[in-house]
C-alpha cells in the first residue's frame, strides 16, 4: 500500500477566511455592541483585509490590567494610496481625518501611504467614510491580498516615473479583492439581493496565504528597496520611455529570532516583461503563490519561502505556464542609492519640487517644527501634489515656479527647512511601542534620541555630510526594512537590540548580525570606533556598508539573497 501522506492542518486563519463570507465576518454585529471597544477575535483577522487593526495603548496596558480594566482599545488604520500619491485637496481631508476621528497625528509609513492611530470604534465607521470623500479608500492596505503598491517617487522626474505611477495605480487596482463587504460595512452599501456568495476569481475562497506586496523601481533610485518585496518590478528604459521591466521575486524581510528557518531575503530577477504583461505576471506570480503557498504555518507562508521550496526554476516555470509564456531574459540595471533627495530640485517639465525630511514619517507639530500645521498651510496654497516615499518622508511635487516663493517662506515660518544630520535624513524607524502589539522594545520614540549621540560621533570624525543608511525596528518583523541598512538596530526587549552591518547602499545585499542583544551603552561603544575608522580608512566615494566587510568587520559571505550563518546567533 502506498505511504499516505499526511498533510498538517490549515491554520487558524485559513478557517476564519474560508467562513467569513467574502470578508464580512460579523464586523457588522461587532460594530454594533457598545459594550466594549473591541470586536471579535475572528474579526480582528477579517478587518486587516478592510485596512485596519485592533490595538490597545501599550504604555496603558498593565495598569488598566491592574484596575481589571478593558485594555485602551483603538484602532490603526491604513490607507491604499498607490504609488503614494495625494492632491493638497486630498491632503486637506486626510489632515482634517486626523484631528477629528485619530489621535491628531498622520503616520507616513514606509509603503508610501499613511495610517492613523487611536481611532475608536464609535468613530470607525465616520472615519472610513471620511476616507471614502476623499476618494481614496483602505481596501486591501492589510490582509493576505495583495496591498498597496508602490513605485520610485516624483512622477514628474521623467516620463518613466509617470508610466511607473501608472502602473502601481493599475496593479493596486486590478489586484483588489473583489467582495464588496468593504462598500456594504463602511458606506452602508446595500447588499445585492439574495446575499449570492461572491466569487473572488484571482484569489479564491481563502485569499492568499499571508500578504502579498509589489514595489516598482526606476533606477538609478532604489527608494522603494525593489528587493525586499514579493514582486519587484525594475523599469527599463529606452529613449526616456518604459519599454518594459526586469521581474524580481521572492523578497521580504521578516523573521523570528531564534527560529532559523524565518529569514530575510532579496528577491530574484527572473526574467523581463513588457509594460503590457506587467499586470498579467503579477496576477500569475500571485496564483503561483496562492496555489503552492504554506496555508499550515504561517510564519512559512510568504513567497519567499514558497520559492525557497520550490526552487528558482521551478516556481519560474509554474508562472510561465500560467502566462502561457516564457518571460524574456533580464535586461539587467543599476541602482546608485535608497535614499530620497531632500530640498528643492526642478523637475524636466520645469516644475519644481521640494523633498521634505519627515523624521520616522510622523507628521504632527513639535513647537519648532510644526509639520502638521505647515503642511496644511502649504496644502491651502499647493497646486501641484504631494508624494509619500518609501523612506517615510514627503515630496511637494509639482510646484508652478510662480508659487515656490510662496511656498518655501511657509517651509520657513513653520520651520520646516532642512537642518538634519545626513545620518539623520537617511534613517527610518518603525512604529514600534505605544501601539504596535508585536514591539519587543521601542523604535520610533527612541531612535531621534540615539541619532543625536551618534551625531556627535559623526561630527568628531568628521562625518557629518556623509550619508549612512541606518534603520530601526522594534521587532525582527522588519518593518522598516533593517536588514538592508548599512547600520540597523532590532529590538529583542526593553532597551536592548541586536546590531546588523553591511548591506548595500544601493538596496542589492543583505546586512549581516554583528552584536547580539546590546544595550545603547554598547551600540555606542560598537559604532563610535568603526565610525572613526572608516573615516580614517575609506576610499574616495566608499559607503559605510561596503567599507565595513572590506575592513574584516564583517564577512564578505554577506552577498546572496539571504542570511545563512548568522542565524544560528540570533
Ligand atoms: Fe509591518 C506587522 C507597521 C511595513 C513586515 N507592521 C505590522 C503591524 C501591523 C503589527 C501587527 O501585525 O500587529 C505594524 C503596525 C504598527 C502600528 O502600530 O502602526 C506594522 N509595517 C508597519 C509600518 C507602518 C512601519 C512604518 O513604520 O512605516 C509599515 C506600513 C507599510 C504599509 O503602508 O503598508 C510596515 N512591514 C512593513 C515592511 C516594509 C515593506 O513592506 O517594505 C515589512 C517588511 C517587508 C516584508 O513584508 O517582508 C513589514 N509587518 C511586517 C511583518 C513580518 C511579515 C513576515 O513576512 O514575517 C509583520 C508581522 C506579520 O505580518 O505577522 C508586520
Ligand atoms: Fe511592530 Fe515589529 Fe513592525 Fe516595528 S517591526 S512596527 S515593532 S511589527
Amino acid at each position: 500500500m502506498p505511504d499516505t501522506i499526511v498533510l498538517p492542518p490549515p491554520s487558524k486563519n485559513e478557517g476564519i477566511k474560508a467562513r467569513s463570507r467574502a470578508l464580512r465576518g460579523t464586523i457588522a454585529e461587532g460594530m454594533d455592541n457598545v459594550v466594549t471597544g473591541a470586536l471579535a477575535e475572528d474579526d480582528t483577522q477579517l478587518t486587516k483585509f478592510h485596512g485596519f487593526y485592533q490595538q490597545d495603548d501599550r504604555d496603558l496596558r498593565a495598569e488598566r490590567g491592574r484596575k481589571r480594566m478593558e485594555p485602551a482599545l483603538s484602532f490603526m488604520a491604513r490607507l491604499r494610496i498607490p504609488g503614494g500619491r495625494v492632491s493638497p485637496t486630498q491632503w486637506l481631508q486626510l489632515h482634517e481625518i486626523a484631528r477629528e476621528r485619530a489621535n491628531g497625528t498622520i503616520r507616513l509609513t514606509t509603503r508610501q501611504t499613511i495610517q492613523y492611530h487611536g481611532i475608536i470604534k464609535g468613530n470607525l465607521r465616520s472615519a472610513l467614510s471620511a476616507v471614502n470623500d476623499a476618494l481614496l479608500d483602505t481596501i486591501a492596505a492589510c490582509g493576505d491580498v495583495n496591498r498597496n503598491v508602490i513605485c520610485t517617487s516624483n512622477p514628474h522626474a521623467s516620463l518613466a516615473h509617470a508610466e511607473a505611477l501608472a502602473l502601481a495605480k493599475r496593479l493596486s487596482d486590478d489586484l483588489l479583492p473583489k467582495t464588496r463587504a468593504w462598500h456594504e460595512l463602511w458606506l452602508g452599501e446595500e447588499r445585492v439581493a439574495g446575499g449570492e456568495p461572491e466569487h473572488e476569481p484571482m484569489y479564491g475562497p481563502t485569499y492568499l496565504p499571508r500578504k502579498f506586496k509589489i514595489a516598482i523601481a526606476v533606477p538609478p533610485q532604489n527608494d522603494v528597496d525593489v528587493f525586499a518585496h514579493d514582486l519587484g518590478l525594475v523599469a527599463i528604459e529606452h529613449d526616456g520611455a518604459v519599454i518594459g521591466y526586469d521581474v524580481s521575486v521572492g523578497g521580504g524581510m521578516g523573521m523570528t529570532h531564534g527560529e532559523t528557518d524565518t529569514f530575510p531575503r532579496t528577491g530574484d530577477v527572473i526574467g523581463f516583461c513588457t509594460p503590457d504583461q506587467a499586470v498579467a505576471v503579477a496576477d500569475a506570480v500571485i496564483r503561483v503563490q496562492r496555489d503552492n503557498g504554506d496555508r499550515s504555518v504561517r510564519k512559512h507562508a510568504r513567497l519567499k519561502y514558497t520559492i525557497e521550496r520550490m526552487g528558482v526554476a521551478a516556481f519560474q516555470a509554474e508562472v510561465e505556464r500560467h502566462l502561457g509564456y516564457a518571460l524574456a531574459p533580464a535586461h539587467g540595471f543599476a541602482f546608485t542609492g535608497t535614499g530620497d533627495r531632500s530640498g528643492w530640485s526642478q523637475s524636466p517639465d520645469q516644475t519644481w519640487q521640494y523633498g521634505l525630511f519627515v523624521e520616522n514619517g510622523r507628521v504632527h507639530d513639535l513647537p519648532d517644527r510644526r509639520l502638521l500645521s505647515g503642511l496644511r498651510a502649504i496644502a491651502n496654497v499647493h497646486r501641484g501634489e504631494f508624494v509619500m516615499t518609501a523612506n517615510q518622508n514627503l515630496i511637494i511635487a509639482g510646484v508652478a515656479p510662480e508659487d515656490k516663493a510662496d511656498i518655501h517662506s511657509l517651509l520657513l515660518q513653520y520651520g520646516l527647512e532642512e537642518g538634519a544630520s545626513a545620518l539623520r535624513q537617511a534613517s527610518m524607524a518603525c512604529v514600534a511601542l505605544p501601539t504596535c502589539g508585536l514591539a519587543l522594545a521601542e523604535s520610533e520614540r527612541y531612535l531621534p534620541s540615539l541619532i543625536t549621540k551618534l551625531d556627535a560621533v559623526m561630527d568628531e570624525a568628521g562625518l557629518r555630510d556623509q550619508p549612512i543608511v541606518l534603520r530601526m525596528t522594534g521587532c525582527p518583523n522588519g518593518c522598516a526594512r533593517p536588514y538592508l541598512a548599512e547600520i540597523a538596530m532590532v529590538g529583542r526587549g526593553p532597551g536592548r537590540y541586536n546590531l546588523y552591518l553591511g548591506a548595500a547602499p544601493d538596496g542589492t545585499r543583505l546586512n549581516k548580525l554583528y552584536r547580539r542583544d546590546i544595550d545603547e551603552g554598547a551600540i555606542l561603544a560598537d559604532l563610535t570606533p568603526l565610525l572613526h575608522e572608516y573615516a580614517a580608512g575609506r576610499r574616495e566615494g566608499e559607503r559605510f556598508g561596503d567599507w565595513v566587510i572590506r575592513a574584516g568587520h564583517i564577512e564578505a559571505t554577506t552577498a546572496g539573497n539571504r542570511f545563512h550563518l548568522d542565524l544560528a546567533l540570533a
